[in-house]
Protein backbone atom coordinates (compact mmCIF):
# COMPACT_ATOMS: atom_id res chain seq x y z
CA UNK A 1 0.00 0.00 0.00
CA UNK A 2 1.04 3.39 -0.40
CA UNK A 3 3.38 5.14 1.82
CA UNK A 4 2.71 2.69 4.36
CA UNK A 5 6.57 2.35 5.60
CA UNK A 6 6.48 6.09 5.97
CA UNK A 7 3.11 6.29 8.07
CA UNK A 8 3.96 3.50 10.40
CA UNK A 9 7.65 5.72 10.82
CA UNK A 10 5.50 8.20 11.63
CA UNK A 11 3.21 7.18 14.18
CA UNK A 12 5.92 5.26 15.59
CA UNK A 13 7.54 8.43 16.06
CA UNK A 14 4.36 9.85 17.97
CA UNK A 15 3.91 7.23 20.81
CA UNK A 16 7.47 8.02 21.46
CA UNK A 17 6.55 12.06 21.85
CA UNK A 18 3.30 11.30 24.48
CA UNK A 19 3.68 10.16 27.65
CA UNK A 20 0.22 10.02 27.76
CA UNK A 21 -1.67 7.78 25.43
CA UNK A 22 -5.94 7.48 24.89
CA UNK A 23 -6.97 4.85 22.79
CA UNK A 24 -10.77 5.37 21.42
CA UNK A 25 -12.60 3.54 19.10
CA UNK A 26 -16.62 3.85 17.31
CA UNK A 27 -19.66 3.76 19.13
CA UNK A 28 -21.38 0.40 19.56
CA UNK A 29 -17.63 -1.49 18.88
CA UNK A 30 -17.23 -4.22 16.37
CA UNK A 31 -14.83 -6.76 17.00
CA UNK A 32 -12.37 -4.37 14.38
CA UNK A 33 -12.79 -1.61 16.82
CA UNK A 34 -11.93 -3.12 19.90
CA UNK A 35 -9.02 -5.13 18.30
CA UNK A 36 -7.32 -2.31 17.00
CA UNK A 37 -8.27 -0.12 19.90
CA UNK A 38 -6.53 -2.88 22.79
CA UNK A 39 -4.50 -4.70 20.11
CA UNK A 40 -2.20 -0.90 19.47
CA UNK A 41 -2.73 0.30 22.71
CA UNK A 42 -1.53 -3.16 24.57
CA UNK A 43 1.15 -2.80 22.09
CA UNK A 44 2.22 0.57 23.61
CA UNK A 45 1.87 -0.60 27.50
CA UNK A 46 4.23 -3.57 26.83
CA UNK A 47 6.77 -1.67 24.88
CA UNK A 48 6.73 1.15 26.77
CA UNK A 49 5.71 0.74 30.46
CA UNK A 50 6.26 4.52 31.11
CA UNK A 51 3.78 5.38 29.51
CA UNK A 52 -0.25 5.98 31.18
CA UNK A 53 -2.31 4.53 28.06
CA UNK A 54 -5.95 4.38 28.94
CA UNK A 55 -8.98 2.61 26.43
CA UNK A 56 -12.06 4.69 26.38
CA UNK A 57 -15.26 3.77 25.50
CA UNK A 58 -18.63 2.57 26.91
CA UNK A 59 -18.31 -1.05 28.22
CA UNK A 60 -21.18 -3.36 27.03
CA UNK A 61 -21.72 -7.05 28.36
CA UNK A 62 -22.11 -8.86 25.22
CA UNK A 63 -19.58 -12.05 23.57
CA UNK A 64 -16.80 -9.65 22.81
CA UNK A 65 -16.44 -8.36 26.60
CA UNK A 66 -15.03 -12.43 26.81
CA UNK A 67 -12.22 -11.41 24.89
CA UNK A 68 -11.29 -7.93 25.51
CA UNK A 69 -10.78 -6.12 28.79
CA UNK A 70 -13.19 -3.33 30.13
CA UNK A 71 -13.11 0.32 28.60
CA UNK A 72 -13.46 3.19 30.82
CA UNK A 73 -15.54 6.13 30.71
CA UNK A 74 -13.73 9.42 29.58
CA UNK A 75 -11.25 10.27 32.53
CA UNK A 76 -11.84 14.07 33.09
CA UNK A 77 -7.93 15.25 33.32
CA UNK A 78 -6.20 18.05 34.18
CA UNK A 79 -6.04 20.72 31.34
CA UNK A 80 -2.46 20.50 31.68
CA UNK A 81 -2.03 17.17 30.98
CA UNK A 82 -4.67 17.04 28.76
CA UNK A 83 -2.36 19.34 26.67
CA UNK A 84 0.83 16.89 27.17
CA UNK A 85 -1.42 13.73 25.79
CA UNK A 86 -2.40 12.04 22.78
CA UNK A 87 -5.49 10.15 21.61
CA UNK A 88 -5.14 7.64 19.07
CA UNK A 89 -8.30 6.50 17.39
CA UNK A 90 -9.02 3.57 15.24
CA UNK A 91 -11.52 2.27 12.48
CA UNK A 92 -13.59 5.22 13.03
CA UNK A 93 -14.35 7.36 10.13
CA UNK A 94 -15.69 10.66 11.49
CA UNK A 95 -15.68 12.27 14.38
CA UNK A 96 -19.55 12.09 15.48
CA UNK A 97 -19.06 8.18 15.67
CA UNK A 98 -15.74 8.40 18.64
CA UNK A 99 -17.42 6.84 21.81
CA UNK A 100 -17.12 9.17 24.30
CA UNK A 101 -15.40 11.12 22.62
CA UNK A 102 -15.87 14.64 20.98
CA UNK A 103 -14.25 17.28 19.12
CA UNK A 104 -13.76 19.55 21.89
CA UNK A 105 -12.09 16.74 23.43
CA UNK A 106 -9.89 15.98 20.27
CA UNK A 107 -9.24 20.23 20.22
CA UNK A 108 -8.10 20.47 24.06
CA UNK A 109 -5.39 17.21 23.55
CA UNK A 110 -1.84 17.83 21.62
CA UNK A 111 -2.34 15.24 18.88
CA UNK A 112 -4.67 13.38 17.42
CA UNK A 113 -3.98 10.39 15.22
CA UNK A 114 -6.42 8.38 13.06
CA UNK A 115 -5.47 4.77 12.27
CA UNK A 116 -8.30 3.76 9.81
CA UNK A 117 -9.82 1.46 6.94
CA UNK A 118 -12.99 3.72 5.83
CA UNK A 119 -12.92 5.61 3.23
CA UNK A 120 -10.99 9.12 4.43
CA UNK A 121 -14.41 11.99 4.02
CA UNK A 122 -13.34 13.89 7.49
CA UNK A 123 -9.81 14.48 8.10
CA UNK A 124 -10.20 15.07 11.75
CA UNK A 125 -6.43 14.30 12.81
CA UNK A 126 -5.05 16.06 9.77
CA UNK A 127 -1.59 15.01 8.85
CA UNK A 128 -1.62 12.27 11.70
CA UNK A 129 -3.24 9.57 9.50
CA UNK A 130 -2.47 6.14 9.00
CA UNK A 131 -5.27 5.84 6.86
CA UNK A 132 -5.48 2.89 3.98
CA UNK A 133 -9.16 2.20 2.42
CA UNK A 134 -7.67 -0.68 0.92
CA UNK A 135 -7.03 -2.01 3.85
CA UNK A 136 -9.82 -5.08 5.51
CA UNK A 137 -9.67 -3.97 8.68
CA UNK A 138 -8.28 -1.56 10.95
CA UNK A 139 -6.56 -4.40 12.65
CA UNK A 140 -5.10 -4.94 9.57
CA UNK A 141 -3.42 -1.87 9.39
CA UNK A 142 -1.94 -2.12 13.26
CA UNK A 143 -0.89 -5.56 12.67
CA UNK A 144 1.17 -4.89 9.68
CA UNK A 145 2.78 -1.80 11.93
CA UNK A 146 3.30 -4.13 14.49
CA UNK A 147 5.21 -6.33 12.44
CA UNK A 148 7.13 -3.56 10.35
CA UNK A 149 8.79 -2.88 14.13
CA UNK A 150 9.23 -5.91 15.31
CA UNK A 151 13.05 -6.42 15.13
CA UNK A 152 12.66 -3.97 18.07
CA UNK A 153 9.46 -4.07 19.85
CA UNK A 154 7.73 -7.50 21.60
CA UNK A 155 4.34 -8.46 20.46
CA UNK A 156 2.28 -11.37 23.31
CA UNK A 157 -0.12 -13.66 22.67
CA UNK A 158 -3.23 -10.86 24.03
CA UNK A 159 -2.44 -8.27 21.21
CA UNK A 160 -2.48 -10.90 18.85
CA UNK A 161 -5.58 -12.33 20.17
CA UNK A 162 -7.55 -9.24 19.54
CA UNK A 163 -6.10 -8.18 16.31
CA UNK A 164 -6.62 -11.77 14.84
CA UNK A 165 -10.68 -10.86 16.45
CA UNK A 166 -10.63 -8.21 14.10
CA UNK A 167 -8.92 -9.42 11.31
CA UNK A 168 -11.14 -12.31 11.22
CA UNK A 169 -15.26 -10.19 11.70
CA UNK A 170 -14.04 -7.21 9.29
CA UNK A 171 -12.70 -10.23 6.51
CA UNK A 172 -15.89 -12.19 7.10
CA UNK A 173 -13.24 -14.82 7.73
CA UNK A 174 -10.96 -13.84 4.88
CA UNK A 175 -13.86 -14.43 2.19
CA UNK A 176 -15.02 -10.88 2.21
CA UNK A 177 -13.55 -9.28 -1.22
CA UNK A 178 -11.44 -6.51 0.92
CA UNK A 179 -9.27 -9.73 1.94
CA UNK A 180 -5.81 -9.71 0.35
CA UNK A 181 -2.56 -10.98 1.11
CA UNK A 182 -1.73 -7.87 3.71
CA UNK A 183 -4.44 -9.86 5.24
CA UNK A 184 -3.49 -13.24 4.98
CA UNK A 185 0.41 -11.67 5.93
CA UNK A 186 -1.16 -10.08 9.09
CA UNK A 187 -2.47 -14.20 9.79
CA UNK A 188 0.69 -15.62 9.67
CA UNK A 189 2.09 -12.72 11.58
CA UNK A 190 -0.84 -12.89 14.96
CA UNK A 191 -0.30 -16.26 14.65
CA UNK A 192 3.68 -16.64 15.40
CA UNK A 193 2.39 -14.45 17.97
CA UNK A 194 0.32 -16.87 19.60
CA UNK A 195 -2.86 -15.60 18.65
CA UNK A 196 -5.90 -17.44 20.89
CA UNK A 197 -7.53 -19.37 18.25
CA UNK A 198 -9.80 -21.39 19.67
CA UNK A 199 -11.21 -18.96 21.96
CA UNK A 200 -11.52 -16.41 19.21
CA UNK A 201 -13.21 -19.20 17.22
CA UNK A 202 -15.43 -20.68 20.03
CA UNK A 203 -16.63 -16.78 20.61
CA UNK A 204 -17.42 -15.63 17.16
CA UNK A 205 -18.54 -18.37 16.01
CA UNK A 206 -20.87 -20.55 18.20
CA UNK A 207 -23.85 -18.64 19.16
CA UNK A 208 -26.25 -18.50 21.73
CA UNK A 209 -29.78 -20.33 21.02
CA UNK A 210 -31.53 -17.12 20.71
CA UNK A 211 -29.16 -16.12 17.91
CA UNK A 212 -29.67 -19.33 16.29
CA UNK A 213 -32.99 -18.57 16.59
CA UNK A 214 -32.89 -14.92 15.00
CA UNK A 215 -30.15 -16.14 12.13
CA UNK A 216 -33.22 -18.71 11.18
CA UNK A 217 -36.20 -16.27 11.46
CA UNK A 218 -33.99 -14.15 8.87
CA UNK A 219 -33.55 -16.95 6.52
CA UNK A 220 -36.88 -18.41 6.62
CA UNK A 221 -39.33 -14.74 6.42
CA UNK A 222 -36.81 -12.36 4.03
CA UNK A 223 -38.45 -10.73 0.89
CA UNK A 224 -37.15 -9.89 -2.69
CA UNK A 225 -37.15 -7.28 -5.27
CA UNK A 226 -35.63 -7.53 -8.59
CA UNK A 227 -31.99 -7.50 -9.17
CA UNK A 228 -31.47 -10.28 -6.97
CA UNK A 229 -31.79 -7.97 -3.41
CA UNK A 230 -33.33 -10.18 -0.51
CA UNK A 231 -34.40 -7.86 2.65
CA UNK A 232 -36.02 -8.19 5.81
CA UNK A 233 -37.69 -5.51 8.15
CA UNK A 234 -36.72 -6.71 11.34
CA UNK A 235 -39.65 -5.62 13.70
CA UNK A 236 -39.07 -4.98 17.26
CA UNK A 237 -40.81 -7.68 18.85
CA UNK A 238 -39.87 -10.71 17.22
CA UNK A 239 -36.16 -9.24 18.41
CA UNK A 240 -37.52 -8.81 22.01
CA UNK A 241 -39.57 -12.11 22.24
CA UNK A 242 -35.97 -13.06 21.50
CA UNK A 243 -34.34 -11.82 24.63
CA UNK A 244 -31.85 -9.65 21.89
CA UNK A 245 -31.97 -6.27 21.13
CA UNK A 246 -31.40 -3.95 18.07
CA UNK A 247 -27.29 -3.62 18.10
CA UNK A 248 -26.89 -7.44 18.28
CA UNK A 249 -29.59 -8.27 15.69
CA UNK A 250 -27.97 -5.99 13.00
CA UNK A 251 -25.09 -7.79 13.49
CA UNK A 252 -26.73 -10.82 11.59
CA UNK A 253 -27.03 -9.15 7.80
CA UNK A 254 -24.65 -11.52 6.61
CA UNK A 255 -26.75 -14.63 7.07
CA UNK A 256 -28.73 -13.63 3.83
CA UNK A 257 -25.20 -14.20 1.91
CA UNK A 258 -25.64 -17.51 2.26
CA UNK A 259 -28.27 -17.75 -0.92
CA UNK A 260 -26.61 -17.92 -4.12
CA UNK A 261 -29.46 -15.42 -5.94
CA UNK A 262 -28.43 -13.16 -3.51
CA UNK A 263 -26.38 -9.92 -5.33
CA UNK A 264 -27.25 -7.50 -2.30
CA UNK A 265 -28.95 -7.88 0.86
CA UNK A 266 -30.08 -5.65 3.45
CA UNK A 267 -31.36 -6.33 6.94
CA UNK A 268 -32.92 -3.44 8.85
CA UNK A 269 -33.89 -3.09 12.25
CA UNK A 270 -35.08 -0.63 14.71
CA UNK A 271 -33.16 1.65 16.91
CA UNK A 272 -35.18 2.29 19.96
CA UNK A 273 -32.51 4.59 21.57
CA UNK A 274 -32.36 7.17 18.61
CA UNK A 275 -36.24 6.54 17.10
CA UNK A 276 -34.26 5.61 13.43
CA UNK A 277 -34.58 2.25 11.41
CA UNK A 278 -31.33 1.16 10.65
CA UNK A 279 -30.46 -0.20 7.51
CA UNK A 280 -27.47 -2.15 6.85
CA UNK A 281 -26.62 -2.92 3.28
CA UNK A 282 -24.50 -5.59 1.53
CA UNK A 283 -23.40 -6.37 -1.79
CA UNK A 284 -21.63 -9.40 -2.94
CA UNK A 285 -19.48 -7.48 -5.87
CA UNK A 286 -20.98 -4.10 -6.93
CA UNK A 287 -20.28 -0.95 -5.21
CA UNK A 288 -23.09 0.90 -3.51
CA UNK A 289 -22.20 3.03 -0.55
CA UNK A 290 -22.92 5.37 -3.23
CA UNK A 291 -27.01 4.53 -2.46
CA UNK A 292 -26.36 4.63 1.48
CA UNK A 293 -24.69 8.24 1.19
CA UNK A 294 -27.38 9.61 -1.52
CA UNK A 295 -29.17 8.56 2.12
CA UNK A 296 -27.71 10.36 4.64
CA UNK A 297 -25.13 7.21 5.46
CA UNK A 298 -21.98 5.57 4.19
CA UNK A 299 -19.11 3.20 4.38
CA UNK A 300 -17.17 0.80 2.76
CA UNK A 301 -17.87 0.06 -1.10
CA UNK A 302 -19.63 -3.14 -0.63
CA UNK A 303 -20.71 -3.14 3.19
CA UNK A 304 -22.45 0.36 4.55
CA UNK A 305 -25.16 1.71 6.21
CA UNK A 306 -27.81 4.63 7.12
CA UNK A 307 -30.37 5.95 9.62
CA UNK A 308 -34.06 6.52 8.21
CA UNK A 309 -37.04 7.82 10.13
CA UNK A 310 -39.73 5.89 8.27
CA UNK A 311 -40.48 2.48 6.48
CA UNK A 312 -41.54 4.07 3.53
CA UNK A 313 -38.20 6.21 3.13
CA UNK A 314 -36.50 2.20 3.59
CA UNK A 315 -38.35 1.36 1.09
CA UNK A 316 -37.66 3.96 -1.37
CA UNK A 317 -33.79 3.02 -0.33
CA UNK A 318 -34.60 -0.57 -1.47
CA UNK A 319 -36.17 0.04 -4.60
CA UNK A 320 -33.58 2.41 -5.56
CA UNK A 321 -30.99 -0.36 -4.38
CA UNK A 322 -33.30 -2.85 -6.73
CA UNK A 323 -33.12 -0.41 -9.89
CA UNK A 324 -29.52 -0.17 -9.46
CA UNK A 325 -29.33 -3.79 -9.52
CA UNK A 326 -31.26 -4.44 -12.52
CA UNK A 327 -29.40 -2.16 -14.63
CA UNK A 328 -25.96 -3.31 -15.14
MN1 LIG B 1 -13.35 -1.92 10.69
Amino acid sequence: MPNMNKSFEKLLNLIKQHDIIFMLRHKIPDGDALGSQFGLGTWIKLNFPNKKVHFVGLSSEDRLSKIFPKSNDFIEIKNELLKKSMVIVTDTANSARIDQGTMELIDRVKTIVKVDHHPNHERYAQDNEVVFPEASSACEIVSLFLKHQSDNYKTNSDIATYLYTGLLTDSGRFMFPSTTVNTYESAIFLLENKANRLKVHKVLYSHPTEEIKLINYIQSNFSNLPGGVAYLILKPEIIEKLNLNFQKAKNFVNCLSAFEDHNFWSLITYDDVESVWRVSLRSRERTINHIAEKFGGGGHKLACATKLKTISEVMTLLNELSEFAINK
